[in-house]
């Protein structure tokens, strides 16, 4: 009987199910995109909102009554297909409610430890050192101009803008042309610029820190005896300070070195080569110093690493060897000999990894059948859909646009078989093949030597490699064509939209240098205005220290630097004894924040500011956030945010600066600033109760399944991370003590939310795993930090923060210090020998004070302990109150080290001035409590 009254239903059941999917598709189709009125308010969203990466409240429900009507359609009526359709859906659906939660763990240690050891055998010294200064903000402008004159301006807030420059300028501020004399380097105590990698690969930033010791005396201003050491923490707290200040620029900022990749600085000298080498890109000069920096970090095996204290890998040398040979290096060089032979002797070009080949395939040494397929149809893909590189995280986004959009249009040097250089190359590089045209390439493309190997092609991606490889036959070449002309279109415009974003800085090192030979692609292989406006932009990553020139990871870390620094001086309870410096940082914080000043205002990124050019670009809000480096850069981070409002709040009731803005010498922050970066940080806050980086997580943890990089790991998504998560609490928490009325609910439930998250990913150890930077104690710091700012003093007694001081207790050494170097990182595991190799007995003071900041903020009652950590960091100062530079302190996707040179300062000082301002006091009067009632 029941099987009668089915019989017929199911097809109409089975159409209606179709009717239903196919209206959700059209639902999210049509109104996705329907711009947010205010981000973070989910009701000015119909459908799918590419920001948030989240479905609106309205979508859900019809999404969910559809699933439940599929379900009442279930009774009486259907029959099998229907069950078995709402069967799948309801399973697919939970599948991807439990895995498409956000991922922050990292997981468990890696089997696969890095074992080599980089070794070098040469001490070199640049000869043109003493003619590189530095350039910063307005002046920086100025030179850039002079050293290329045309009718294209650089446009954005020049502030903290860092440039190095052969050019004399008449006009410079006092001391920018100043000598370095003996006695700035006895002060500083060095005897020359030699570097001797086997000792630190990690430059001093020598150069730099000379010219600001020179500007200063030149100035007239007292340097401070480096003849006696302080005897107290305070005291050293305050030599520190006395000795930063001299490297603060004009503008307020901190400069310093944020080299350490050696696979940007070759993708930088490719496409100059490509373009045909114009001299405005790269001077002779700018060359001469980065032949200079490859030579000096050749490691005796004939390699270069990953980054500069990485073993050698083929990732690293076969970009770097190619950057050598481009600049004139001859093939019969020493240097290019031995990189040849490491290259050779392990497979050749074809075993690098996917970025290395890229770049070849750019240059016309590697034909792009050896490069599995990017096609830029993908963007293409409705916003809503599950996969969609929209939902990406930024920067391996805007990496892979330029890269479908160079793929798919298949460029390569156009001289690539003529030229001597690249003629020579395709023999080079290839030790397997008699000739470069007998090359297989398709069967290369997945050739990788295991030392390259962080992260192996995950399954999934090796068989979506091989569908495209098949997609990308003759065959459907029609078809393509017919897709791929769109996605080009769409690939150039959003290239060109992140141009004047970013007043043609870009997100990073390396989608600057793709996005500009795109540019000149696009523009029928010429020289034209948004190609110029590139160019200008080149010397923002340069970087010259005494291992020559470099490109660095970003355009340096002056609001993240500025930021810590001053909390860190106003902590340490001596920013009245420094007024010029607190000032001076104040202003630098007040004009870097993104979109918030006249300057930038005027600038074409405003004009993409707007909700609906968010939505089509993929933004998140901007305005009111800080940058990482720079107002003109102008990508917002959660925590730079975060950091940047502190910073002013630390500051603004300082009497300096009361009265400097009183006087008008200072710029006032009206309430509405700090609440248009208090907005930034709401809406950053991911379902999962923690901050990531730049945007919402929009992605799924099944993303890393695809993660094509061979050599990063996590990096397909912007996860929430320990880093993110406790400086937005602690920003939250500061800005609602100073204007408690502002969306005071929403703030306290992102900050419950926040500190849930954080105890979710404390690690069964007590630890936190740093991101970031190395590793644990920095993990550690940012959890116990935000812990306490969510929690207030009460929270020094819960076992989340007592766990985590009786894990670093645990690490300490015997000379005080702690230390772990990138290997913690990389092997997700403490490194048993510390920073044995870089630092001193095993502990560095960075590592050091990172784990004294948050033993001090989680009351580690362990006095003793934090003293002798206190009395390492003494006995590390240098005579002028400087420290030394140790091992790499930066971290990127698990797997590169990245050089942070301010850390070495303005950590130290910061826990210095902790431990005479909160800790010693707490400290004392806990034993006097103690001691009252003991004898009660
Ligand atoms: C940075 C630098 C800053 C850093 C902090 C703000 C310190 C961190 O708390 C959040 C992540 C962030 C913003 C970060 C992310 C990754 C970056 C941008 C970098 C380490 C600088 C360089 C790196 C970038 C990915 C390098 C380019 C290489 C690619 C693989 C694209």
């Amino acid at each position: 009987m029941e099987e009668d009254e089915f019989h017929g239903y199911p097809m109409v059941t089975s159409a209606l199910v179709v009717l239903f999917m196919v209206a959700v598709f059209i639902f999210g189709h049509i109104l996705a995109g329907k711009p947010l009125t205010s981000l973070g308010q989910q009701w000015g969203c119909w459908g799918y909102d590419c920001v948030t990466g989240r479905w609106s409240v309205c979508a859900t429900l019809v999404l969910g009554m559809i699933v439940i009507m599929i379900g009442l359609l279930e009774l009486p009526l259907v029959g099998r297909a229907t069950k078995v359709i709402s069967l799948i859906l309801s399973i697919l659906w939970s599948v991807w409610m439990a895995l498409g939660k956000p991922v922050s763990h990292p997981g468990p240690a890696r089997k696969r430890k890095i074992e080599r050891q980089p070794h070098w055998d040469h001490v070199l010294e640049l000869p043109s050192i003493g003619k590189w200064r530095c350039a910063t903000a307005a002046v920086s402008h100025t030179l850039t101009h002079k050293e290329n004159p045309s009718d294209v301006q650089l446009t954005g807030e020049p502030a903290g803008r860092q440039i190095w420059t052969q050019t004399p300028l008449s006009t410079a501020p006092q001391g920018l042309d100043v000598t370095i004399t003996d006695d700035v380097k006895d002060f500083l105590g060095i005897r020359d610029f030699s570097f001797d990698p086997e000792r630190n690969p990690n430059a001093a930033d020598l150069p730099f820190r000379c010219q600001k010791v020179a500007e200063w005396v030149a100035r007239g201003r007292p340097l401070p005896s480096n003849k006696t050491a302080p005897d107290t923490p305070e005291a050293a707290a305050r030599k520190a300070i006395q000795f930063y200040q001299i490297l603060q620029s004009e503008d307020g900022h901190w400069a310093g070195d944020y080299g350490g990749p050696h696979f940007l600085m070759p993708g930088l000298i490719i496409a100059w080569y490509v373009m045909g080498q114009p001299e405005e890109l790269l001077s002779a000069a700018q060359r001469d110093a980065m032949v200079h920096y490859l030579r000096v970090h050749q490691q005796s095996d004939g390699g270069w690493g990953t980054h500069i204290e990485s073993p050698s890998t083929m990732f690293g040398s076969c970009l770097c060897y190619v950057g050598l040979r481009l600049l004139g290096v001859p093939q019969d060089d020493m240097c290019a000999e031995k990189g040849r032979t490491f290259i050779r002797q392990n497979g050749g070009a074809l075993y690098t990894s996917s970025w290395a080949k890229f770049w070849l395939c750019v240059l016309g040494v590697m034909d792009w059948a050896g490069h599995h397929s990017i096609p830029v149809e993908m963007w293409l893909l409705p916003n809503w859909f599950p996969f969609h590189p929209a939902r990406m995280w930024c920067h391996c986004r805007m990496v892979y646009l330029p890269m479908g959009y160079l793929y798919c249009s298949r460029f390569a040097y156009p001289r690539a078989h003529t030229d001597p250089v690249t003629v020579s190359l395709r023999e080079e590089l290839y030790p397997d093949y008699p000739d470069y045209a007998s090359i297989p390439w398709e069967s290369t493309r997945s050739l990788l030597a295991p030392m390259d190997m962080y992260s192996p092609i995950p399954i999934v991606m090796r068989v979506v490699q091989e569908v495209l490889a098949v997609y990308e036959r003759p065959l459907f070449k029609p078809f393509r064509d017919w897709l791929r002309r769109p996605g080009l279109a769409f690939c150039a415009d959003y290239m060109a939209v992140e141009d004047l974003q970013t007043n043609y800085v870009d997100i990073g090192p390396v989608n600057k240098v793709m996005n500009m030979l795109c540019a000149w692609h696009r523009d029928g292989q010429k020289v034209t205005p948004p190609v110029t406006s590139h160019f200008l932009r080149i010397p923002d990553y340069l970087w010259v220290a005494e291992d020559g020139m470099k490109m660095q990871g970003y355009n340096g870390s002056q609001s993240w630097d500025t930021s810590l620094a001053i909390q860190g001086i106003v902590e340490s309870g001596l920013a009245d004894e420094f007024p010029e410096v607190c000032q001076n940082a104040w202003k630098y914080l007040e004009r870097t924040q993104i979109l918030s000043t006249r300057t930038s205002q005027s600038t074409e990124a405003f004009k993409y500011e707007a909700a609906a050019e968010r939505q089509k670009y993929y933004r998140h809000v901007s305005q009111g956030g800080w940058p990482f480096s720079t107002s003109a850069h102008g990508w917002p981070i959660g925590d730079c945010t975060s950091e940047g409002m502190k910073a002013m709040l630390c500051l603004v009731d300082l009497n300096c600066i009361q009265a400097g803005v009183q006087e008008g010498s200072c710029p006032a922050m009206a309430e509405k600033r700090f609440q248009d970066a208090v907005n930034v940080i709401l809406c950053l806050q991911n379902p999962d109760g923690g901050f990531p980086t730049y945007e919402n997580n929009r992605g799924y943890g099944w993303y890393e399944m695809l993660n094509p990089s061979d050599v990063f790991g996590d990096i397909m998504i912007d996860y929430s991370y320990v880093e993110c998560s406790s400086a937005c609490l602690q920003a939250l928490t500061a800005f609602r003590t100073r204007y408690p009325h502002h969306r005071p609910y929403e703030i306290a439930d992102a900050i419950n939310q926040g500190r849930d998250f954080l105890h979710s990913i404390q690690r069964a150890d007590g630890s936190w795993y740093g991101s970031w930077a190395c590793c644990f104690t920095y993990g550690c710091w940012f959890g116990v930090e935000g812990l306490m700012a969510a929690e207030g003093p009460l929270g020094a007694y819960s076992p989340s923060v007592r766990r985590a001081c009786d894990f670093l207790l645990g690490k300490q050494n015997e000379n005080g210090g702690w230390g772990e170097d990138f290997r913690s990182c990389y092997d997700k595991e403490w490194p048993k020998e510390g920073m044995e190799m870089y630092g001193t007995g095993g502990s560095g003071v960075v590592p050091t004070a990172w784990a004294l900041l948050a033993l001090m903020r989680g009351r580690c009652p362990d006095a003793q302990a934090v003293e002798r950590g206190i009395k390492y960091l003494m006995v590390e100062q240098s005579p002028s109150g400087d420290w030394p530079q140790q091992g790499i302190s930066g971290v990127f996707n698990r797997s590169c080290g990245i050089t942070y040179t301010a850390y070495r300062n303005l950590f130290p000082i910061w826990a210095l001035g902790r431990y005479t301002q909160h800790y010693l006091p707490w400290v004392k009067l806990r034993e006097e409590v103690l001691s009252r009632n003991s004898s009660d």
